[in-house]
């Protein structure tokens, strides 16, 4: 396949300012009528281009006249005209099957519903275009289906018009006057119910919202627009960005590939992040749903009103909406927890992506299929880019910086580079040296040694930066890294402030004066910087840091330290002081100021793969090994204070406030203490638990600590959760993810039997990723020295690529860490990377991924 190549840019031959589309839909068979107006753009002789995947032309007029075959080619896919004047109208007649769309792109059919996602590139398999961001147009949509099986017809933009015909069919048309991108187009026809509302705008207009779903789901919309009215209220209100059109739009359909779509005007959404109730969903649940509508609301100005040049710049608008929706939830709930919650996702995601063979730069050079790159990298390591500008202009310049960018670029594709120099011009800052955050892959390490002049009564930090190698750029130049930094004075346990300090070169020191003896280190608080950082900070040190840091980031990351230093010393053979871990999370535990779901986060163990990742080859089975024990000593040690955090913690009564939610949290990790001490009645206190709960959060994390067990009670509540969820897609998707995450030692095998159950589909990528994708993120299971958990998941990869080959891709990463195991499971990954490369017909998306893997 080929490679596609940022450098290789150049402005489309032809731009398509209008375009009408007439869909007559069925399941089966769906004519598409496209008039475009198309205009010349420069001075030059090329014909007109339109991108294809699967389509065969019925139909093609030129200014009213049909042409016969020889005026057009195929080439590619794509359809070819030759054209003579400045500007022309072209028609095109297609015909779909959405019913056989299994790939999920393009127009398909989910659960009785048809339904688009264009994203980046099924435009083209609707209808004949130049599927490019940069191509923006004036969309009129008219749509025709039967009534009885399809009332609801949906489209971007606002409705126009519409009537009934004979046979028992009807149409609606919809017009959106705001040119967009091709991938932004949407349209959803079924028997849907509507959960309605409105909003009224900063300037007084009123938005008709719907969320749109079955309706035997309505009830479980509420939050979601709750959400919906929270995040058009808060853009207003921090970015001062307004909703454009009369109506808002957003359906809920079961088979994704995405999380959510933001077509303009009508969001599509995987309905895992639509639907929530306390019977079927988590606190993860509902803070996800929370997440995605913010998300997907946000990126109407944040990817629509300005989008992307190229796909190149997909972070300009990703990692920005990631940005604004990380902060619109911390300003719903809690900033140190969200914080918190957010760079473990970024530590566990893109951290490991970063290190192995697919690392790639915020904007990337090149690429053999975009849908690749939707990556933790342009998401989430993007939207630290973003966050460490808001930090160093503070929010004042900040924010003149966005309204700069969204005044000047409205209505346009726009570059990262776009964004930059608006943040560097509105918020009067040179950006230079920072830009290389945009072009080297790879996470900088930074090693901070601080020193003391008893003297000069002057402490000294050295600080030094390196960026590792990644592919294709073996030879970084420094960074500019802002770190938060403050010095604690163990004479009287508090700090002198918090400074920014701009690490800009290899090696650099930064004095600090007044100091008796050498201070204690508390640095990248808040994570303000997305980097590793070592230092030589003792045990002691990060004790005091874990029980005093006045940033809670910073006071989480002293306690997980600690943590980490004991379990990666056992895992090397050392023998070490658990008794300083010990006393931090009694201290944590008994602190009545603590926020309980601040507790909550801080005593819970790093995970298997974030150990992984602190050693230079991952040993799995130690690991475990070590991280169990622990657990187990904490759960002993501290049996009494488990025993109580868990019965005060039992609310009278459900809610979903953010001190419901931190009971909740804290009550969850006490349970699992409790069970792993050993205490008799464990497993029957976890039982009891999942049996008496009167919400999902409690249920599921009863489930989990049993199914990480073999007490009888585990199978007794997997069956119970089984039958009383058998008919609910997107809860029994929590059974599959629950034994696949756990640590049983079987756990290869009953995801081997997991994969033939017949509740079990490769259809579904929600289900597919609550099993394989799951399993795949379980090291101690899916590392099995064996080499099952890599074969199962490499069959799984096989099978799904001939149905959907973008959902197969994203189960390849976890094969491609072989470098960073022994060569017994090194040689296995590669060899099941090596069978999946052998399969005829592989699809582009599998073939790169496992391509990439293995060099
Ligand atoms: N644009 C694809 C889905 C999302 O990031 O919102
Ligand atoms: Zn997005």
């Amino acid at each position: 396949p080929a490679i596609i190549r940022r450098a290789d840019y150049r402005v489309p031959d032809w731009l398509i300012p209008d375009i009408a589309l007439d869909f007559d839909l069925d399941a089966a068979r769906t004519r598409v009528w496209s008039d475009m107006s198309v205009a010349r753009n420069g001075d030059h002789d090329r014909p007109l281009r339109l991108d294809g995947d699967g389509l065969v032309p019925l139909a093609v007029k030129v200014d009213g006249r049909t042409l016969n075959e020889t005026e057009w080619t195929l080439e590619a896919g794509a359809l070819v005209v030759p054209l003579g004047g400045a500007t022309h109208k072209v028609e095109v007649l297609v015909e779909l099957a959405p019913e056989s769309n299994s790939k999920l792109m393009g127009l398909y059919a989910s659960g009785g519903l048809l339904c688009t996602q264009c994203e980046a590139e099924g435009f083209r398999r609707i209808t004949f275009f130049p599927d490019r961001p940069d191509i923006l147009s004036r969309y009129s949509v008219k749509l025709t289906a039967d009534k009885a099986r399809y009332p609801i017809l949906l489209a971007n933009g606002d409705p126009v018009e519409q009537g009934d015909l004979e046979g028992g069919r009807h149409w609606a048309l919809w017009n959106d006057p705001f040119p967009k991108p091709c991938y932004l187009f949407a349209l959803v026809a079924g028997d849907l119910a509507c959960n309605a509302d409105r909003f009224v705008t900063m300037s007084g207009r009123e938005v008709a919202l719907g969320i749109w779903v079955r309706e035997a789901d309505l009830p479980r919309t509420d939050h979601a627009m709750q959400a919906l009215k929270n995040s058009m209220a808060w853009d207003e209100r921090v970015y001062g960005r307004e909703y454009d059109l009369d109506v808002f739009n957003i359906v809920a359909v079961a088979d994704f590939n995405f999380g959510a779509m933001e077509n303009k005007g009508l969001n599509i959404f995987n309905s895992r992040y639509i639907l929530a109730d306390p019977e079927t969903a988590t606190d993860i649940d509902y803070d996800g749903v929370e997440g995605v509508v913010a998300h997907e609301y946000f990126h109407n100005w944040s990817g629509n009103r300005v989008t992307c040049r190229d796909w190149f710049q997909l972070s300009l608008k990703e990692g920005f909406t990631v940005f604004r929706d990380q902060n619109f939830s911390a300003d719903m709930g809690s900033h140190a927890v969200k914080r918190i919650e957010d760079v473990r996702i970024l530590r566990a995601a893109q951290f490991q992506e970063d290190s192995g063979p697919l690392a790639h730069p915020v904007r990337p050079e090149s690429y053999m299929e975009i849908s690749n790159f939707y990556t933790a990298t342009i998401y989430n390591k993007g939207a630290e880019l973003i966050r460490m500008m808001a930090l160093m202009l503070g929010a004042e310049r900040f924010r003149a910086g966005t309204d700069l960018y969204f005044d000047r670029h409205d209505g346009e594709a726009a570059t990262c580079e776009d964004f930059v120099r608006a943040m560097e011009e509105g918020g009067e800052i040179d950006l230079g040296q920072f830009r290389r955050w945009y072009e080297q892959a790879g996470t900088p390490h930074v090693r901070a040694l601080l020193s003391h002049d008893p003297v000069s009564r002057t402490a000294e930090l050295l600080l030094e930066q390196s960026v590792p190698p990644t592919p294709g750029q073996p030879d970084k130049r420094p960074m500019a890294i802002p770190l938060r930094v403050a010095l604690y004075d163990p004479a009287t346990g508090s700090h002198h402030g918090d400074e920014l300090l701009m690490l800009t070169e290899a090696q650099q020191r930064f004095t600090f004066d007044n100091f008796a003896s050498l201070p204690i280190l508390s640095i990248n608080r808040g994570f303000s910087a997305p980097v590793i950082v070592e230092t030589n900070r003792s045990q002691a040190d990060l004790a005091f840091l874990s029980a005093h840091d006045d940033d809670p980031f910073a006071r989480y990351e002293a306690m997980q330290q600690l943590m980490v230093n004991v379990l990666v010393g056992q895992v090397a053979g050392q023998s070490v002081d658990v008794s300083a871990v010990v006393d931090a999370v009694r201290n944590t535990i008994t602190d009545p100021l603590l926020d309980p779901a601040f507790v909550a986060e801080a005593v819970r163990l790093p995970s298997e793969a974030y150990l992984g990742d602190q050693m230079k080859q991952v040993d799995p089975d130690a690991i475990h090994a070590a991280r169990d024990a622990l657990q187990t000593r904490l759960g002993a040690d501290l049996e009494p204070l488990w025993r109580d955090i868990h019965a005060r913690t039992k609310a009278n009564g459900f809610a979903v406030s953010p001190a419901a939610k931190g009971a909740r949290k804290l009550r969850n990790v006490a349970l699992l203490y409790l069970v792993a001490s050993g205490a008799d009645d464990g497993p029957a206190i976890a039982y009891g638990q999942f049996s008496d709960a009167d919400n999902m959060t409690e249920r599921q994390s009863a489930l989990a600590t049993l199914a990480s067990g073999t007490s009888p009670e585990r199978e007794a509540a997997l069956d119970i959760f089984y039958n009383r969820y058998s008919d609910d897609a997107l809860t029994l998707d929590k059974w599959f993810q629950t034994q696949a995450f756990a640590f049983h030692p079987d756990t290869v095998e009953l995801v081997a039997e997991l994969g033939q159950h017949k509740a079990f589909t490769l259809n579904n990528p929600n289900r597919v990723r609550s099993l394989y994708g799951a399993f795949a993120g379980n090291q101690w299971a899916f590392h099995h020295k064996s080499g099952k958990g890599y074969r199962l998941v490499a069959d799984c990869i096989i099978a799904l690529d001939k149905l959907n080959p973008q959902t197969a891709a994203r189960l390849v990463p976890p094969l491609g860490r072989w470098k960073r195991f022994d060569e017994g499971r090194a040689a296995l990954m590669r060899a099941e990377l090596q069978r999946i490369l052998n399969e005829p017909g592989l699809s582009k998306d599998v073939t790169e991924q496992a391509s990439k893997s293995l060099e």
